[in-house]
């Protein structure tokens, strides 16, 4: 049946009110979106199997910016899946998680008070737990990037999930997701080099995670040393966070769309940033075509000076860039 596209209203829970591309079917609409290789938001509606029912109603306004509508997180989750595919495709020209114009999907409500969100390539979708009470879902526009970034990084260098190349592929869903986060320049949620802000995981309204100084959560390491592999991923992604954030911005102190921050480096020496823009062609560069599954940190500094090479030349300043905030990481010199 001949389903039309729609331009439909998310009314979301952490970035406003925003527009959503839908399908109408008479008098029936749901939450596809066939202008994005035909991604689908489903309700799981607190199962954990399957994809439930794929979000439908009579009318094309989607929740009402509260828990107390299920449609809420489908917008959310819509929306961040909007967005990410938008920023890949207007930033990178790549077409979808595998650059062949297929749309993954999206499932909401997950499980009872479920506090994460994930990645999983056997099903090639995106999911998301409620959070704590079921009142946080997690489907912030930077953690749906960081997801779905998870997909982009398994269908490229493949960096393996554990030691360091597991913290340089969660660093590389940080960084995407932030991406994202700019990219979209959502007045109710704008950019910022915070992960995790919107959706108070710990309960005190802090992030979950910081780039500019990810030792700022307690756990997450600054600087490179050799027992980094031994860490989390989520923990030894703090470097590269932290290499990526001096790439950008520089260290110091700086403000952002209002948000302070200051970043040190391992050595003292200042470091110049080269902007966002700049640091993520590299980045992405660095992951699509020179990385490999085993990447360490130190064969991600010689990716990202290859991708300077290759993008802005070997005797550029943003060659000489990579350089510095790596340094600024302990990795090189
Ligand atoms: N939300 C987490 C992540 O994407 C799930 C996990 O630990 N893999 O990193
Ligand atoms: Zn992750
Ligand atoms: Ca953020």
């Amino acid at each position: 049946r001949y389903q039309a596209i729609q331009t439909g209203i998310g009314n979301t829970q952490y970035s406003g009110q925003v527009s959503l591309t839908t399908a109408q079917s008479g008098s029936n609409y749901t939450l596809t979106d066939s202008t994005r290789g035909g991604h689908k938001t489903y309700n799981l509606n607190h199962g954990t199997s399957g994809t439930g029912t794929l979000f439908s109603q009579t009318n094309d306004t989607w929740g009402n910016g509260t828990t107390s509508n299920a449609a809420t997180a489908g917008a959310d989750a819509a929306y961040g899946a909007q967005e990410t595919w938008d920023f890949y495709k207007n930033t990178f020209g790549r077409s979808g998680i595998k650059n062949d114009g297929v749309g993954a999907y999206s499932r909401a409500h997950y499980g009872n008070a479920y506090v994460n969100a994930f990645w999983d390539d056997s099903c090639f979708c995106m999911t998301y737990g409620d959070g704590t009470g079921n009142n946080d879902p997690l489907t912030s526009l930077d953690v749906a990037g960081h997801e779905m970034s998870h997909g982009v990084t398994s269908n490229t260098a493949g960096l393996n999930y554990t030691g360091e190349s597991g913290g340089l592929n969660e660093a590389t869903s940080d960084i995407f997701g932030t991406g994202v986060e700019f990219y979209a320049n959502n007045t109710t949620d704008p950019g910022d080099y915070l992960i995790g802000e919107k959706i108070d995981i710990n309960g005190d309204g802090t992030p979950l995670r910081y780039m500019d100084k990810p030792s700022k959560d307690g756990a997450s390491k600054d600087s490179w040393s050799s027992s980094l592999g031994g860490l989390d991923v989520h923990y030894s992604s703090g470097p590269a966070n932290h290499m990526f954030y001096l790439l950008s911005e520089g260290s110091g102190t700086k403000v952002i769309n209002g948000v302070t921050y200051n970043s040190p480096t391992s050595d003292g020496v200042a470091v110049t940033g080269i902007g966002r823009d700049k640091a993520l062609q590299i980045w992405y560069k660095a992951l699509t075509t020179y990385m490999t599954s085993s990447t360490n940190y130190a064969a991600a500094r010689t990716a990202a000076l290859n991708a300077a090479t290759a993008l802005y030349g070997a005797n550029s300043a943003e060659y000489a860039a990579v350089g510095n905030a790596f340094a600024g990481i302990n990795v090189g010199s």
